[in-house]
């Protein structure tokens, strides 16, 4: 789905601000028509935002089930005859939308974009009045899933994940406008001729254009613009290949971008819709246990992250993304994993700006009953009708193909990844997973698929990772396993990772790290402590440096994140190299000491 921008045909009007919000405990307000009149009982919330930290108090923060947002906007006097659409980045989890009294849209999966035309309710120049019901539950039929509780006090909420379950409008909302025949989608495949390591290589940008609405047979024409804006190449048609000689490569640490500007024509070659598709030329490749870009072997240096923040728990702002990129840079860090869910778009727009590599991840975590049960939560048999069924699997495919589709145009995004620590070693696991790879090859042709392997699920008897192209771990040797005892970890990571490497394929540790409480210090290096946490890492980077088939670390993570309540968790996850307001500890150095090749 094409993102909302102005072009010299298109324009966009931003829905951010103070909503009026209603949180709906009963549920009643479906039934009792809430949309059909300004909401009563109302309170402002912020969007984007989470809602759950904004009051004080408990009753928002664990609420399950809808909550009301509501907000009135104009439309713009200018837009007559266009086609108007309004747009949510993003509603965590299902939503279904009105505008005025006419349900316009509904949707499932809490991080991805849903859009409506919803030209014939809006009038140039009237006021419309715009209704979100937000539904936060998780079930067996979502991704991420879930079980709600009823109890006599209300319905409970239990998750298998380990983050908090954040909800509400965490991204933008949009009213824009298109003329009436628009560039409905965009794909961009780039490439180079030859061997991507010579000097002055030619790239390739095979795009592919659908043109939408009034007159879907009008001529296309594609431009390719450099930085600078000068045309590198030109095609006709909806779809070609076009060539660029002495192609300034987009690489890690180099986000270059061109600008492929396609334009829909009318019959006397007068442009009729324009649309501005960023492009990066890279080639990713997967060759023995090498991960390639553009020709030369790349090592993943980075994190496992998550959108989380303080009051405003998963809402996307600009100040944290940039300040959260510069931090990346500071340390050393080349690439990130949307753990555990696509992450905002203005997000990925950064890494493809700055060359930041990603690895993009659906939002189908916690489908393992030994990670659940560490967290706090029984389940008998999670690959099972009563459980991760059929039904699952379909969101998990409608996930997939939303994540796909929203992504494919990005140079950063260099691995999919279908899950995290999914059950993998048995015979039901493996019939559901299956037939989701089937379909992410059907829909990918370029970049290397994958999931990330739990610690339950070993090289010998994982039955997924065989489907996969790159060798996705977590491990936990010295905290999980080997608690405390860093001497013992060290021998069995490596004894682990040298059955993973009989694979053959490139090895990226996707999670690796120790809770630490900032600013606890201990003489005799004891667990949670900062001293801890910085040995735990370098125990790890001495096995990974003896290992030929190690493509990347990731540390798990970034920054303490919140978390649900349960006993094995204070406050959230510590395992943060950042506090969660962004505070180093002692680990942050020790890394950047790493990353950066300092002494
Ligand atoms: C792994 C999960 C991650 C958790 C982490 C931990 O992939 O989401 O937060 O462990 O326990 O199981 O800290």
């Amino acid at each position: 789905m094409l993102r909302p921008q102005d072009t010299a045909t298109r324009e966009r009007k931003s829905l951010d601000g103070l909503w009026r919000f209603r949180a709906d405990g009963e549920g009643v307000g479906r039934q009792q028509r809430w949309f059909a009149a300004p909401l009563a009982d109302a309170i402002d919330m912020p969007v984007p935002a989470s809602y759950n930290d904004i009051l004080p108090g408990r009753e928002l923060h664990h609420h399950v089930g809808d909550v009301w947002y509501q907000t009135t906007v104009r439309m713009p006097r200018g837009w007559a005859g266009q086609r108007v659409v309004l747009r949510f980045d993003s509603a965590t989890h299902h939503a279904t939308v009105w505008v005025g009294e006419t349900e316009v849209m509904s949707h499932s999966g809490g991080y991805t974009p849903f859009e409506a035309d919803i030209t014939e309710h809006a009038a140039p120049g009237a006021e419309l009045r715009i209704t979100a019901a937000v539904d936060n539950r998780l079930t067996w039929e979502t991704i991420p899933p879930g079980i709600v509780v009823d109890t006599e006090h209300g319905p409970k909420q239990k998750y298998m994940h380990d983050f908090f379950n954040y909800a509400g409008l965490h991204r933008q909302v949009w009213l824009y406008a298109t003329p009436p025949t628009y560039v409905g989608d965009v794909t961009v495949v780039p490439g180079v001729d030859g061997d991507p390591t010579a000097e002055g290589v030619t790239g390739t940008v095979a795009y592919e254009v659908t043109v939408s609405g009034a007159t879907p047979d009008a001529p296309v024409r594609a431009r390719l613009l450099d930085a600078l804006g000068d045309e590198a190449a030109q095609g006709t048609g909806t779809s070609g290949v076009l060539r660029v000689p002495e192609v300034h490569l987009w690489q890690p640490g180099d986000g270059y971008l061109y600008d492929l500007v396609v334009e829909v024509l009318d019959d006397d070659g007068a442009v009729l819709d324009s649309y501005v598709q960023k492009t990066g030329v890279r080639t990713v490749e997967v060759r023995g246990t090498d991960f390639l870009i553009n020709g030369w072997p790349f090592y993943f240096r980075g994190f496992g992250m998550h959108e989380d923040h303080v009051t405003r728990g998963k809402g996307h702002d600009d100040v944290s993304m940039v300040h959260d990129f510069a931090l990346l840079d500071w340390i050393g860090a080349n690439s990130f994993r949307t753990s555990h869910y696509p992450y905002a778009e203005e997000f990925l727009d950064y890494a493809d700006a700055h060359g930041v590599v990603v690895i993009d991840e659906t939002a189908a975590v916690g489908m393992n009953s030994s990670v659940a049960a560490v967290l706090g939560t029984r389940i008998d048999k999670v690959f099972s009708p009563e459980a991760v069924s059929e039904v699952t699997q379909r969101a998990h495919a409608q996930a997939i193909r939303e994540l796909f589709d929203r992504d494919k145009n990005r140079p950063s995004v260099v691995i999919w990844s279908l899950a995290n620590e999914p059950e993998s070693h048995t015979e039901e696991s493996l019939q559901y997973f299956e037939p989701l790879f089937e379909l992410a090859r059907e829909l990918e042709k370029n970049r290397p698929i994958g999931f990330v392997n739990v610690m339950y699920s070993k090289a010998d008897v994982c039955k997924i990772s065989p489907l996969a192209d790159i060798i996705m771990i977590n491990r936990y040797f010295g905290w999980y396993a080997d608690t405390g005892d860093l001497v013992s970890a060290e021998e069995s990571l490596e004894a682990e990772l040298r059955q993973w490497a009989e694979y053959g394929k490139p090895i990226i540790m996707c999670e690796y790290g120790a809770d630490t409480i900032a600013g606890l210090h201990d003489l005799t290096g004891s667990m949670w402590s900062e001293e801890y946490q910085a040995e735990f890492l370098d125990t790890y980077h001495r096995v990974f440096d003896r290992i030929e088939a190690m493509a990347g670390e990731h540390v798990w993570n970034f920054a303490d994140f919140q978390t649900s309540l349960g006993i094995v968790r204070v406050d959230g996850n510590k395992k943060g190299v950042f506090t969660r307001d962004r505070r180093p500890k002692a680990a942050a150095h020790a890394l950047r000491r790493r990353w950066r090749g300092l002494t």
